[in-house]
This record gives structure tokens, sequence and C-alpha cells, in this order.
């Protein structure tokens, strides 16, 4: 018998009220394994997964033109939103995941919290539900990275659980009850809450490519396969420890190339953005609007010729993004542009596990594309697990904002609510606040956090947060 989806929260405590911060201090050197489950459980006695609250971050005014006058009487709210990278939602018992390779540089390979970020992101969806019923939302945008190894089976939990399927387990293999009974553990199926509001879909690079690095064309046998290199989980052990060898195969965890990723996104539910003319190009580059003043345009910075850093074509700019910037330009509508990869993480495609792509675009010509465009007000980005906001102002260009979210997957597990305002004065006003996903009532959510924290405390995962003037902030934009 499958329990209710949980409640409705009451209300969403944002970062500006209060911060979830780690009892200790980020280790000068890693500390044990977080991947030893005994050597896990005891970091977790000793208090390395604690957190306590901590003071608000008050909303911090950013300016890089001087400070703006007064707001005009005619101010306008022109979109309220949220920004969600990085969920990496991962099937930790497929033979290609490669938890031995995994350490404070290369932190993805394992994380102790992999098993329940099902359950984060019903946790963040049910979140961002409050936001909206304080006060609403237009719509949460992915930021990428949404999914961990271009599966199948992962792709279909992150839908479902956005979109309230009836019921959704996040197993695959041996049909895990780690702990006996119905809903007391991160393999027994759930009824997710459904997010109220529509979902924009964004690639990165784990939604087309083997743990974000490898095309899948070289890695679909080994996916459905019976055999572990590169070190996956073994829940039929206690804590599900890190084991090579032989796996139970599933063909559920089926490569999606990136067509086909974008044929399930469209199928299901509202399609998330995605349309058949979306499809039928390939990539996931199209365009929406909100209101009468804004344009959202996304960008495919994924390369399926493998490589974690992003790639932007020059036949894409050709053919799609030039075109969509010539087209609110001439519309006349503010452009907010969201892809996974930032300009800084642009690259020619041939780094680890990739190939060079002769027709990649560089971080200057690409921030001198939008500096040729006064109407582009905001590119929003993730990939880095890490809060940032950049001021970019191309040489003999216009300026714009880039702002990249942390990542849902690692601390500090949030997404970040965001308002664009007209303020009647000159400017533009982006409101960026962080939130933290809540675990009232919420059993298993509340079990993922601890894991989270331990693997940054230990010095297994960089710090997410960023600086302050990363997290809470007001970006003032000059109106042309
Ligand atoms: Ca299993
Ligand atoms: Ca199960
Ligand atoms: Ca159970």
């Amino acid at each position: 018998m499958l329990p209710d989806p949980l409640p409705p929260l009451d209300a969403v405590t944002l970062t500006t009220e209060q911060r979830l911060l780690p009892v200790q201090a980020v280790a000068d050197e890693a500390v044990g394994d977080p991947r030893d489950p005994d050597d896990r459980a005891q970091r977790l006695d000793e208090g390395w997964g604690d957190e306590a609250p901590g003071p608000g971050e008050p909303v911090l005014d950013v300016s890089m033109v001087g400070d703006p006058p007064q707001p005009g009487p005619g101010t306008k709210r022109l979109a309220r939103f949220v920004h969600l990278p990085d969920t990496q939602l991962a099937d930790d018992e497929s033979p290609t995941r490669a938890a031995l390779v995994d350490n404070f540089q290369i932190s993805g390979g394992f994380r102790p919290q992999e098993a329940y970020m099902c359950h984060v992101l019903n946790a963040a969806v049910r979140t961002m539900n409050a936001l909206h019923a304080a006060d609403p939302l237009d719509f949460v945008i992915l930021g990428g990275d949404n999914i961990d190894s271009a599966q199948t089976n992962e792709a279909l939990w992150f839908l479902d659980i956005v979109d309230g399927a009836p019921s959704v387990e996040c197993d695959s293999g041996e049909d895990d009850d780690l702990v006996p009974g119905p809903a007391n553990d991160p393999k027994d199926p759930f009824a997710p809450v459904g997010l109220d509001v529509p979902l924009y879909w964004v690639n990165g690079n784990h939604d087309v490519l083997v743990q974000g690095n490898f095309p899948i064309e070289n890695k679909r046998a080994e996916a459905v396969g019976s055999v572990a290199s590169g070190g996956t989980r073994d829940y039929r052990m206690p804590g599900g420890p890190v084991v090579t060898g032989e796996v139970i195969p599933d063909d559920r965890r089926a490569l999606l190339d990136r067509t086909e990723l974008l044929s399930l996104v469209r199928s299901l539910g509202d399609g998330h953005g995605i349309s058949m003319d979306t499809e039928a190009y390939g990539k996931a580059f199209y365009s929406f609007d909100v209101g009468d003043a804004l344009r959202f345009i996304v960008l495919d910075t994924a390369a399926e010729t493998g490589a974690a850093e992003g790639v932007l074509h020059m036949e894409d700019i050709d053919l799609f993004v030039r075109p969509e910037l010539d087209k609110a330009a001439a519309d006349g509508r503010y452009v907010v542009l969201a892809s996974h990869h930032a300009a800084t993480n642009l690259s020619d495609g041939g780094g680890f596990g990739g190939t060079v792509q002769p027709d990649a675009i560089t971080q200057t010509e690409f921030e001198a594309m939008l500096g040729e465009y006064d109407n582009v007000v905001l590119h929003l980005v993730g990939h880095n697990h890490v809060h940032r906001v950049r001021w970019v102002a191309p040489t003999g260009g216009n300026p714009y904002w880039e702002v990249m979210t942390s990542a849902l997957a690692d601390w500090p597990h949030q997404v970040r609510v965001v308002e664009i305002e007209d303020l009647d004065n000159g400017f533009l006003a982006i409101t960026g606040v962080a939130v933290d996903f809540a675990v009232d009532g919420d059993l298993l959510a509340g079990e993922a956090r601890p894991f989270g924290v331990l693997d940054m405390t230990t010095r297994w995962q960089a710090p997410g947060d960023g600086m302050l003037e990363d997290r809470n902030v007001r970006l003032f934009w000059p109106k042309p």
C-alpha cells in the first residue's frame, strides 16, 4: 500500500530568514572515506553530518553602474520563477557508475546521499509549491544535469517526480528493501507531490553523456550489462558498499541519445518546453515568452561528442541563437538566456572523454555576441555546483548579469527563487534568493541532508555556497 504524497507545507523559510549551516568546519584534509559504510556511519556519529540553523542573510543590492534612483510609481514585476540546476538524479546501482573515482576535485563519482536524490527532488518540488502558494511562480527552469548518466530510468524518475506520477521507485537491478516495510528507505516506491507550475527542461552534460563525460554510443551495452568496472553500489549488503564485478543487469538502464531524451521529455506531462520542432532539431534550443516584456532563450551546451565542459557550435549560433536574439530585439523583449554551462565553461569539446569540435565558439566570442544586444539582461547557468554572480561587460558591448545557482545534489542543496522587476527608474532589478528544501514530516529527505553535509565537511566535496555576494542579491541592470 503506497502512502499518500506528503501534505503541502505551511510555509517556506527563505535563507533571508535562516540558513542551514554545518556544525563542523570543513576539514583541512580528507577525513576517512564516505564510500565505506562503516566509516560513513562513524562520521555521522561524530557529528560530521550535523547542521544547525544560522542567521539569515539579507538581500544585498549590487549595481555596477552607480546607484539607481528611487523606483518609480510604475514599478512592475515581469517574472517570478525558480532556477533548479544539477539534481544529478542517479541510478547508483548502474554498471557504468565510477564510484572509485571520487575525491575533492572530482567529486561526482560517489555521493553518500545519492540514493536519496529522488526524495530530495520531491522535497524541492514541495518547497517550490509552497513558494508558489505564498506568491505565484510563473514556472521552474532547470539548469541541466537533471539526471546523472543519460539513462532511461533516471529520466523517467525525474520526470515522474516533477509531473506527480502515481508512484516512483528509484531502484534498479535487485528490488531492494533496505529497511523492511513500505516508505521507510530510499529504494521503496513513493508517491511524489508533483509540481504545481510549468517546468522547462535544460540539458547538461550528464543528461546526454555517461557520467557526464562519455559518448553513449560506446557504452550502450555496458549500461544494460552485468559487469561494473568503475565501482557501483550493491544494496544487497549493509550500507550499500561500492563494489566491482558482476551486478544484476536491468534493461531500464538503457542509454538515451539526445533525440531520444528530448522525445521522452516531450512525451510526458506538458512536454516541459520541448516541442516537436525542438525534438526535430535534435538539441534543446527553444524559447518562450513570459508576460509582455520577457523572452527566455534556452541553449543546449551539452556535447554528445563527450567531455564535461560546454560546447556551442557556430552552426547552432547561425541556425538558432542569432535569429532568436534578432527576433527578440525586433519584438522589443528583454532576453533571459538559460544554459547548463556558463560562458566560462565553454570549450572546444576536447576535454577528458571528448573530441575537439572545430566550430565551437569561445567564451570571448559568446560574450561579445551577447554584448551586441542591448536587451540581454541575464544568463542563468549551473554546472559548477556553486552560487556565483558575475557582471559580464564585453569590450565595446552591452553588459548583462550571469547568475549561477549551486547544485541540488550537493550541499547547500539549494534552489534560487528569482524575480525580475522593471523599477520604472531606468533599471531592471533581478532579485535572487537561495532556498533550502524543506524536510518537515519528510523522513527520507531528512535522512539525505546529513549525508550531503558529511560529504562536504570531510572534504570529499567542495562547499557550494559561494560568497555573500553570490547568494541573496538584487542586481541592477540599466535599461538601454
Ligand atoms: Ca536495486
Ligand atoms: Ca525497492
Ligand atoms: Ca522499506
